[in-house]
């Protein structure tokens, strides 16, 4: 019995960790730039498959919101998502990572 619950405690291990990994399709980058009265911010982030960047860059985005500018400054580390509104790579989403 103690073998099938281990087993069981395994699997359901495994389930968690693969849904942490879907939901962060997150970008890691990290900042070097915020131009708050800009609201725009520069990322050095890694390959963006959905926006066609196969290999990473260091590039301008929008802030989709300008007061999420506040939360991050140039040097953080970020995990971020970005998005082709109207022609212009917008940020919808930031946070600071260690
Ligand atoms: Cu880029």
């Amino acid at each position: 019995m103690a073998k099938i619950r281990t087993i069981i405690f395994v699997i359901s291990l495994c389930v968690l960790s693969l849904g942490a990994v879907a939901q962060s399709s997150l970008i890691t980058g990290q900042v070097t730039k915020v131009d708050q009265s800009a609201g725009k911010i520069t990322i050095k982030h890694g390959p963006i498959k959905k926006l066609g960047m196969d290999e990473g860059m260091t590039m301008v985005f929008k802030a989709q919101d300008p007061t999420m500018l506040k939360a991050v400054k140039s040097g953080d580390k970020v995990k971020f998502d970005a998005e082709d509104v109207n022609g212009q790579l917008t940020v919808t989403k930031i946070e600071k990572t260690k």
